[in-house]
């Protein structure tokens, strides 16, 4: 959330920094700014509220010259998105910063700030660490020494780009709990919060640890760790392509993510799976131990993640035999929960960023748990590095902010561990060798079942005009029904709600009408013919009901009963299959009200504050 984007450079910065805005803007979009220093060291501010787009514009009517710079793109947590609390925020036209984070102090340090006679242009809680920043720069510090001087002051988490009238040759950076990566150029540097923002000036990046400070010029890059000594970091080369985050010719990433899902699992599953088993290895050369040991797992998200972790269980259990919980990482975190025997921490997270994994994590690593494990789609994350096991999603850059090809990718991996813990705990070689087949063919497998785009175009005018859906589904599968109610919500702001569907008569029955499309999740397995009834319960009560089934399912469609056939498939990957779907309606739901798919109202990605 909120998007960092810093250069030093031999050539104008202000369209880099643009560009790499908007290559960041998945994660935050209400308001977006850049400072630059000018050729007379002046700093010169542009800010708007909206888009990139609308900052693009008006910097073309105003260009802004001049070598360094810094630029933001928010996602407001302290202030209402405006001009005023756009970043970048500036201290006494001297020095300018950009922040991602939250300062938990900020209240304190604002009463003492101003007492000293600092005058507040914002609401944001961001504004203290300029103030505090020009405090010690005006103390004749070098700007690297006042930055550091004054994190010492912050509680909190942050990502900061500072650049200072008086330092026209450096760039100061630092990160506390919100990702910041350097990028390398030849002669110029770079700071980004992703990856993605600076592949078109390069792909050489330095990812910067909790606690470091980095100091920019053009030609050099310093770094100190949390203790203040200064460090070499590992340059690494990144293989992603400029165009893996271009839409190319799909109307919105959502949809170009969607269909890429096969290309995805395929690419999670290489290398992973031997011809009749799971490669444990693939978790680490001691994970097979590890896995010997496991008598319970503790899977811990947020949102779509814990979503995957919530069918995961249902592997978990029936194929490896194991206790497992799931947990939501915010109430986890600030829990004492009970900590089982040799119990493997899991945690699921896209961006391997997300605050209250991250915590969850942290506070695991104190608690006892036999491992800890990330599932996670980018390997310089701070969930990954801070695991001692790790599988990596291949998923590549997500950028709409429904997560869809992360979602299918998190379920293979999830998939991959419970068959791998079973091959520890007595999973016979048949089931695991048929898991492995049906696993292979997986692909092949959601390329057939994309091909009912076409129906569910159709079938979103149905739901075009609703205010309410219930999404219905049992076992498993009812995580899958959570996971369609919250894409339509997303993107779509239809209020929905998943229920398992035995729950129906407990209450949620009283809302069905005419007005309330019940989605069903309805893939041909053991609890059908009880999902049939509760299906009943619907049609008699005047409900409309939409019923995703496979080939097999014997169901007739009849007046206020529609059913959308996928491919049949194995019980094992239903799952995975009946996901796409609840994707598509979502997006063509969404896309019909022409809402922003993409960027939907209040919503970000890579969710790094808590
Ligand atoms: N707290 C700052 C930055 C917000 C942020 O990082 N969001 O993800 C603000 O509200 O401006």
């Amino acid at each position: 959330m909120c998007g960092i984007v810093g250069a030093i450079a031999q050539r104008p910065v202000a369209d880099i920094l643009v560009e790499g805005l908007r290559r960041l803007e998945y994660r935050g979009y209400d308001s977006a700014g850049l400072a630059v220093l000018s050729e007379s060291g002046k700093l010169q501010r542009l800010r708007c509220l909206g888009k990139v787009a609308t900052l693009a514009e008006a910097l073309a009517d105003a260009p802004m010259p001049g070598t360094l710079g810094i630029a933001h793109t928010r996602w407001a947590t302290h202030g209402e998105p405006s001009q005023r609390n756009a970043h970048p925020h500036i201290c006494r036209e001297r020095c300018a910063l950009v922040h991602n984070g939250i300062i938990e102090n900020h209240e304190n340090l604002r009463e003492l700030q101003r007492d000293a006679g600092h005058r507040f242009t914002s609401e944001t809680d961001t504004e203290v660490i300029i103030h505090a920043i020009h405090d010690a720069l005006e103390a004749r510090h070098q700007l690297t020494d006042a930055v550091r001087i004054c994190t010492q002051l912050l509680h909190g988490a942050y990502a900061l780009g500072v650049i200072d009238r008086a330092h026209p040759e450096c760039l100061v950076a630092a990160r506390l709990g919100s990702p910041l990566v350097i990028g390398l150029g030849f002669q110029e540097h770079f700071i980004a919060s992703d990856v993605p923002a600076l592949l078109p000036v390069t792909n050489r990046f330095i990812f910067l640890e909790d606690g470091d400070l980095a100091e920019l010029s053009r030609t050099s890059v310093r770094i100190w760790n949390a203790a203040g000594e200064e460090v070499q970091r590992p340059v690494r080369t990144s293989t992603l392509s400029v165009d893996a985050t271009e839409r190319g010719a799909y109307r919105h990433f959502m949809q170009k993510e969607i269909f890429e899902q096969p290309r995805a699992v395929a690419e999670t599953l290489e290398g992973r799976i031997g011809t009749d088993q799971v490669l444990s290895a693939a978790f680490g050369p001691e994970a097979e131990a590890l896995f010997a040991q496991v008598q319970s797992v503790t899977l811990v998200a947020c949102g779509t993640s814990y979503h995957a972790g919530l069918v995961a269980k249902y592997w978990i259990e029936s194929l490896a035999k194991v206790h497992c919980q799931v947990e939501v990482a915010s109430e986890y975190r600030y829990r004492q929960p009970i900590v089982l025997d040799q119990s493997l921490f899991v945690s699921i997270s896209q961006s391997g960023e997300t605050a209250d994994t991250l915590a969850a994590l942290r506070m695991a690593t104190q608690n006892g748990y036999l491992g800890t494990l990330a599932i996670c789609n980018v390997a310089e994350s701070s969930l990954v590095r801070e695991s001692q096991f790790q599988l990596l999603t291949r998923a590549g850059p997500e950028i709409g902010v429904a997560s869809t090809k992360a979602f299918t990718t998190q379920l293979v991996a999830l998939l991959l561990l419970a068959l791998a813990l079973g091959h520890q705990r007595g999973l016979s070689a048949e089931r695991e060798a048929h898991a492995v087949q049906v696993l292979r063919a997986l692909p092949t497998q959601l390329e057939r079942t994309l091909a009912i785009d076409a129906d569910i175009a159709e079938l979103a005018q149905a739901f075009v005009e609703k205010g309410h859906t219930l999404f219905l589904g049992r076992g498993e599968q009812h995580a899958i029904a959570m996971e369609g109610a919250l894409k339509l919500k997303e993107i779509s702001y239809i209020h929905a709600e998943a229920y398992p569907a035995g729950e129906l008569k407990h209450g949620p029955l009283a809302l069905i009408d005419e007005d309330m499309p019940v989605v069903v999740v309805a893939p041909n397995n053991a609890l059908l013919e009880k999902l049939k009834s509760n299906l009943e319960e619907v049609r008699a009560r005047g409900g409309q009901l939409f019923v995703f089934a496979d080939d097999q399912v014997a169901l007739q469609q009849t007046e206020g009963v529609r059913v959308l056939r996928l491919p049949e498939s194995d019980d094992l990957i239903d799952p995975l299959v009946f996901s796409l779907p609840m994707q598509l309606l979502a997006y063509h739901v969404a896309a019909l009200k022409g809402t922003d798919v993409d960027q939907p109202r209040n919503l970000a990605k890579s969710v790094t504050v808590e």
